[in-house]
């Protein structure tokens, strides 16, 4: 008989588990950790627990918190018989990818959770834009917008929606990748005469190479516009680095591509 007011005896309960491989990514039992680490004496520790183990998002987004690869890409798949799949990236991709964040910044997440999740998050990715691809994107005739995570920097999971987004609305886009040399990107605008290019950076640290990056297309391809994002960015930012556009979502590259690109410009 299981007392779940015992400490030691729900600690055993969860540790068995996840030697049993029966409690994917040890979630549970790091949840049951959390909780009895600071759970007041007199708590109902199985109710905390449970809560404790069951965020408050929808299937995906728990998916995602716990780096569940497998459960992550099903959830996706069976929320797109509900939703948009733009909606499935803003309203359960991106908050977890968020929560997971804070996670790590308070030390309640530690790297190899912050990597699991990310790899949860490209699973659920994958699947959305293979349906996205199934539903027959506008042809890719307008452009080429270059896009590029800068230098140093290699998140690129919302460069991947920028691409994403800006290929469903009909632009040629030319991915150079993530943390990508200012020399690399110069290259691909000269090669391919493009007139615009659209940087990503999620970091502090790498803000100086996005900033290095827009001033040399400045001064050696100054036909080509640049457009700047990432959530590390602000409209300050971006213009002190003399960028020609701040975009906080992909939804401004596009309208930025329309301005600048238009109908008439084409590959
Ligand atoms: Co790291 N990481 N990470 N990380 N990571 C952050 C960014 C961080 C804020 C976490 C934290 O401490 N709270 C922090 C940076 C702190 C800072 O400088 N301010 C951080 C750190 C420190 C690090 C490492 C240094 C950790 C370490 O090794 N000790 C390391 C960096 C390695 C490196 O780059 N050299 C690292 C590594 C990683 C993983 C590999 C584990 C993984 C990335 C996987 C991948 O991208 N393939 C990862 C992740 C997942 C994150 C968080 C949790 C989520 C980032 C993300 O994908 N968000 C992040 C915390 C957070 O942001 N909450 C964090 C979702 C994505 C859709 O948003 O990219 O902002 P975002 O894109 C948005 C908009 O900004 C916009 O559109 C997108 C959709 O809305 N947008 C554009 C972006 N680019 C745009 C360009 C445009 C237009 C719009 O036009 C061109």
């Amino acid at each position: 008989i299981m007392n779940p007011h015992s400490a030691d005896m729900m600690k055993t309960y969860y540790a068995y588990r996840a030697l049993s491989a029966l409690d994917e990514n040890c979630a549970d039992y790091i949840a049951a950790a959390e909780h009895f680490a600071t759970a007041a004496p007199t708590a109902q520790p199985t109710a905390r627990v449970e809560a404790a183990a069951a965020p408050t998002g929808g299937r995906l987004f728990t998916a995602v918190l716990r780096g569940m690869r497998t459960e992550a890409a099903e959830a996706a798949r069976s929320l797109l018989g509900e939703k948009e799949a733009l909606a499935i990236v803003n309203e359960d991709i991106i908050p977890a990818l968020n929560a997971v964040g804070e996670g790590y910044e308070a030390g309640r997440i530690y790297l190899p959770g912050l990597l699991i999740s990310a790899e949860a998050a490209g699973m659920a990715f994958e699947v959305i834009k293979a349906a996205m691809a199934d539903a027959g994107a506008a042809p890719a005739a307008r452009g080429p917008f270059v896009l590029a995570t800068v230098k140093g920097d290699i998140h690129d999971i919302g460069k991947n929606i920028v691409r994403l987004i800006l290929e469903n609305y009909g632009f040629r886009v030319i991915d150079l990748g993530r943390d990508v040399a200012p020399e690399a990107i110069l290259e691909a605008v000269l090669t391919h005469n493009a007139p615009l290019c659209g940087l990503s950076a999620l970091m502090t640290t790498t803000v100086p190479a996005m900033q290095e990056t827009v001033a040399l297309l400045r001064k050696k391809a100054p036909f080509c516009r640049t457009i700047v994002g990432g959530a590390v960015l602000t409209e300050e930012v971006a213009a002190a680095m003399g960028a020609d556009r701040y975009a906080p979502d992909p939804m401004e590259a596009v309208r930025y591509a329309e301005a600048v690109i238009g109908d008439g410009a084409t590959i």
